[in-house]
């Protein structure tokens, strides 16, 4: 019984340090809502690189937009144009930094990416 605890312990350790949490090869998911927060998670912490993907559940169009698409300062780094319900769009990656973004038919959603070089700080900054 003990046994089978400790092998399970030492597994998972090894799985852990493997570089599964490194692992960039699976977009980050975004949830488009029609209700607050309106994209889901709202503020997500994301490993440079790592591609992004937003998905529209909702009987709604809507858009990713970047804050510098709009905005008189910065350029604008990605805008999806209008996503049908039950379509999505998707980044390929983003360098390390924090990026504001909203839609362009419902300027009321708003949402934010925080891009970062080392996976191992912790999502509050
Ligand atoms: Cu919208």
């Amino acid at each position: 019984m003990n046994g089978i605890l400790i092998i399970l312990i030492v597994g998972w350790a090894g799985l852990a340090s493997s570089g599964m949490a490194l692992d960039t090869s699976l977009p980050i998911r975004i949830m488009m809502e029609d209700g607050s927060p309106y994209y889901i998670p709202i503020a997500p912490t994301i490993v440079s690189h790592t591609p992004i993907q937003w998905d529209n559940p909702t009987p709604t169009h809507h858009t990713v937009t970047h804050s510098g698409c709009i905005e008189d300062e910065g350029s604008c780094l990605f805008d999806s144009g209008s996503v049908p319900p039950g379509s999505s769009f998707s980044l390929p990656g983003l360098p390390a930094g924090r990026y504001t973004y909203h839609c362009r038919i419902h300027p009321i959603m708003r949402g934010q990416l925080i891009v970062t070089d080392s996976p191992s700080i912790p999502s509050q900054l």
